[in-house]
């Protein structure tokens, strides 16, 4: 079956039995204009097992009419905030019930490992419970002026929210939506071509749990037509995107002429610095983790590992001793530790980094090549003797391919850290509590982990410094990008 044979929920076969995952436009989910049409790839097998439908600019201009007209009629942010809250709560618990649906669709979509795809659906309901909360409680506030005058201030949501994401999560993106439709806004969801099933979902479960038909618009088909449309589309008034920085770029540029707002969320390549003191096995484990969790598919990996010179070879021993014999298979296998990469694209993008990183001169350690000859799987990967001007050291590669740098003091350590456009995030390992607070100043970074890495949680901002973003997701801050205050002046003197 489209499990590659491993067992999965009855729900979730019926799903991948529609004859399509469509577009969901004013609450229905329908096809094309034109009828074009997708196919979606199971990349632990490389065959199609479901149809998604390919937008074209006419659709993305109905998906925009649709959610415009919800914003403008104000079927939903004129709704009391506790009744929002409620339904939003409701759709908590209906993506809590049928949990195992989405996962399971996101390991066929994405091929990512099943116990992944349950802490992305759990990713997904803790932010939408934390986002619940917010609509009673988007104060506004009363700035002092002149004892003649009054000022009120209100926070108003933006309007209609274009929200581009990728494919590495599909269902975490959710988490997002929601925040954009807590703060009144509409939104039309694009996702990744590769990844269009559990949006179709979760829009239908945003219907069920008593959100308007128009809020939450899903629309199919590739970035540079249908994404493309949204960020130039006059009836859109916020872009919020993840993915490459080219792409981000490109996006900022086309938003420009209409002064669009726009978030951007365009991945890393972050330090994983270790240093003497640390607790060696358990920053190795986490190393580990962070390169050949999703296939090094998240943008938060920590691909550049900065080890001491003194413990390096130590290091490097732990990593790949302990990598050499990793299982990689299926994500619905449970013995598999490693799922494949997203599609065909991206194991070549990968390969060809791999090429890169042994013309420049770097060592291969570990892995290198293509794993089996079905589906985009990648043997887990370790360059050393890596210099950080190297390419595989500054591009974002986005695969299991993990670089290990040697330094020689902590400036260094932060020297090289910092060498690089992106600044998501930077892992310090080290028992010195001073040093501790001295890597998370030095460290350019949206967010510096220490003894521990990629944790989130709804209630801390998430996003990146330099050409990683700007824009935060998650917690109170993410309610400013996607809402703005309002100011309003009152003559009370005689
Ligand atoms: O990304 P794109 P791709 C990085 C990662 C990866 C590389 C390429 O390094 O190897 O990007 O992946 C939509 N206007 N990240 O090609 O192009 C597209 O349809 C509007 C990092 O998948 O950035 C998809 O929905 N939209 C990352 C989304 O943009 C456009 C996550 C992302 O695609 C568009 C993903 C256009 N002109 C990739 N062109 C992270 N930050 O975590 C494409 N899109």
């Amino acid at each position: 079956n489209a499990a590659s044979g491993y067992p999965i929920t009855t729900a979730t076969a019926r799903h991948l039995e529609r004859p399509l995952f469509g577009h969901v436009i004013d609450g229905e989910v329908v096809a094309s204009l034109d009828g074009a049409t997708m196919d979606v790839i199971d990349p632990a097998t490389g065959a199609p097992v479901a149809v998604a439908a390919a937008g074209s600019a006419a659709d993305a201009d109905r998906a925009v009419r649709s959610a415009r007209a919800a914003f403008d009629d104000g079927r939903w942010r004129f709704l009391a905030p506790l009744e929002k809250e409620r339904r939003l709560r409701r759709l908590s618990s209906l993506l809590a019930e049928r949990g195992d649906e989405f996962a399971e669709l996101d390991v066929i979509d994405a091929g990512l490992l099943r116990m992944y795809t349950g802490f992305i659906v759990q990713f997904a309901i803790d932010g939408i419970d934390y986002y619940s909360g917010w609509p009673s409680k988007l104060n506004g506030s009363i700035p002092p002026v002149a004892h003649d005058l009054a000022v009120y201030q209100t926070r108003e949501p933006i309007g209609v929210v274009g929200l581009i994401s990728p494919w590495n999560g599909p269902t975490a993106v959710f988490a997002m939506a929601v925040a954009a439709i807590s703060a009144g806004n509409s939104v039309v969801l694009k996702p990744a071509e590769q990844t269009p099933m559990t949006a179709v979902l979760m829009a239908e479960l945003a219907i069920e749990a008593g959100i308007p038909p128009g809020v939450f618009n899903v629309l199919q088909g590739a970035g540079e037509v249908v994404g493309a449309e949204l960020v130039t589309h006059p009836g859109v008034d916020a872009i919020s995107f993840t993915g490459s920085v080219a792409t981000g770029s490109a996006i900022q540029a086309a938003a420009a002429p209409q002064v669009k707002r726009v978030s951007l969320e365009l991945g890393g390549k972050s330090p994983f610095i270790i240093f003497p003191d640390a607790d060696l096995e358990t920053a190795a484990q986490t190393a580990m983790a962070g390169v050949w969790g999703a296939s090094g598919q998240v943008c938060t990996c920590g691909t550049r590992v900065l080890v001491h010179e003194s413990i390096h070879d130590k290091v490097v021993d732990m990593v790949v001793g302990a990598s050499r014999d990793m299982r990689i298979g299926s994500g619905f296998d449970p013995e598999s530790q490693m799922g494949p990469l997203v599609s065909a694209e991206q194991l070549e993008r990968v390969q060809g980094y791999v090429s890169i990183g042994r013309e420049e001169g770097a060592e291969l350690a570990l892995g290198g090549g293509r794993f089996g000859d079905t589906g985009f799987f990648h043997e887990p990967t370790v360059f050393t003797s890596v210099r950080n001007d190297m390419r595989i050291a500054q591009e974002e590669i986005f695969g299991p391919v993990m670089a290990i740098l040697p330094f020689a003091s902590e400036e260094e350590a932060y020297a090289i850290a910092n060498d690089t456009r992106y600044g998501l995030a930077a892992g310090v390992w080290t028992n010195d509590l001073s040093r501790a607070h001295r890597a998370s100043r030095a460290l350019r970074a949206g967010t510096v982990w220490v003894n521990t890495y990629q944790m989130v949680y709804p209630t801390v901002p998430y996003g990146g410094v330099k050409q990683s973003g700007h824009g935060r997701t998650l917690g109170a801050a993410s309610l400013d990008d996607l809402t703005q205050i309002k100011s309003v002046w009152m003559r009370v003197g005689e």
